[in-house]
């Protein structure tokens, strides 16, 4: 008699335990919280937290903390960390159809890559992932990508020859900046700051949101506003982390996924409106090039990603209003 009540009451208390307990995910980027991309994970942590009352808590971790993109997206792939937010830089060696989206000059601004990313086109990508081990919640932004360097002015194509430049772990970027004449050195972001401070590269690309988030302006001299490539981003969840979800919950996990897209993409046109104003006041010495030369400059390699991606599959996604 009296075991079988110790035993219910045991049985009471894991039951309790069980219905109180929060689970705890975890979700990351390479870039510091007061970003774009931090406010995204915050907006999502936020959201997924008040949409599943509590149960379920998502916890932000910030400046590489938990390691670079690729590595970021590895664990995710493996199931040690639930979520990431990543650019598309290392998703390529993870998804090779993800690729055709970092092809320069493709999209005509920011409005036209969200057209396509929340259309059908990004739509059907997002399900690539999924084989893969992931589950693709939504698209969200990096930004338009420009050119910084430490060593001169870049007012023309010419000038980028024999640049050494930090680029992405990305293989279209890096071919297309091979076709610039600039020395490519892929890297993971979190060492950059580093490498840019150290003269072991002379300059590195990245959306204005990026280069003040991390303080570029302290050791990069010149900023040309190439806009010469749309950087996606996107939030991933391991895959078998988000099945075992109830309906609702990946419902409610989704959702967040896309509050938090819609505010990280507000943060990038805030830092857009004010990044160049703030970069020059910071000392950095901001040139308006002539795009079309750059586009120009750039031909013989955009020729080879038509061959490559097929002309079909690009002029769909330009052809996107
Ligand atoms: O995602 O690696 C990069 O240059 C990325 O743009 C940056 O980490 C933000």
């Amino acid at each position: 008699m009296k075991l079988r009540i110790v035993a219910a009451a045991i049985g009471v208390a894991i039951i309790s335990s069980v219905a109180s307990a929060q689970a705890s995910m975890k979700i990351s980027i390479s870039v510091a919280q007061n970003s774009h991309q931090g406010v995204g994970i915050d907006t999502f942590a936020k959201e997924v937290e008040a949409r599943t009352k509590g149960r379920i808590k998502v916890q932000p971790f910030y400046s590489g903390s938990l390691g670079g993109e690729r590595e970021s997206i590895e664990a995710v792939q493996l199931g040690t960390q639930e979520l990431t937010l990543s650019s598309t830089g290392p998703v390529p060696n993870f998804v090779p159809e993800a690729r055709i989206l970092d092809i320069p000059f493709l999209f005509r601004d920011k409005a036209h890559a969200r057209a396509v990313l929340d259309g059908p086109i990004g739509q059907e990508m997002l399900t690539k992932f999924e084989p893969k081990g992931f589950k693709a919640l939504a698209w969200a932004e990096n930004g338009v990508r420009h050119m910084t360097n430490s060593k001169r002015a870049v007012n023309a194509p010419e000038d980028l020859k024999g640049l050494k430049m930090r680029t992405m772990e990305n293989p279209v970027h890096i071919a297309a900046y091979k076709g610039f004449g600039i020395v490519t050195t892929p890297m993971a972001f979190p060492e950059v700051f580093t490498a840019l401070q150290q003269g072991t590269v002379d300059g590195q690309e990245n959306p204005l949101s990026v280069i003040m988030a991390a303080k570029f302006e302290q050791v990069q001299k010149h900023l040309s506003l190439t806009g010469h490539v749309y950087s996606p981003a996107i939030i991933l969840m391991n895959k078998a982390a988000f099945d075992k979800l109830s309906a609702e919950d990946k419902t409610h996990f989704l959702e967040a996924a896309k509050v938090a897209a819609k505010a990280n993409r507000a943060r990038v046109d805030e830092d857009d409106a004010k990044g160049v104003t703030e970069l020059r006041a910071k000392g950095m010495q901001v040139i308006e090039v002539d795009k079309s030369k750059f586009v120009t400059a750039l031909a013989p390699v955009n020729a080879e990603f038509e061959k490559q991606f097929g002309k079909a599959n690009l002029d769909r996604i330009r052809a996107v209003k």
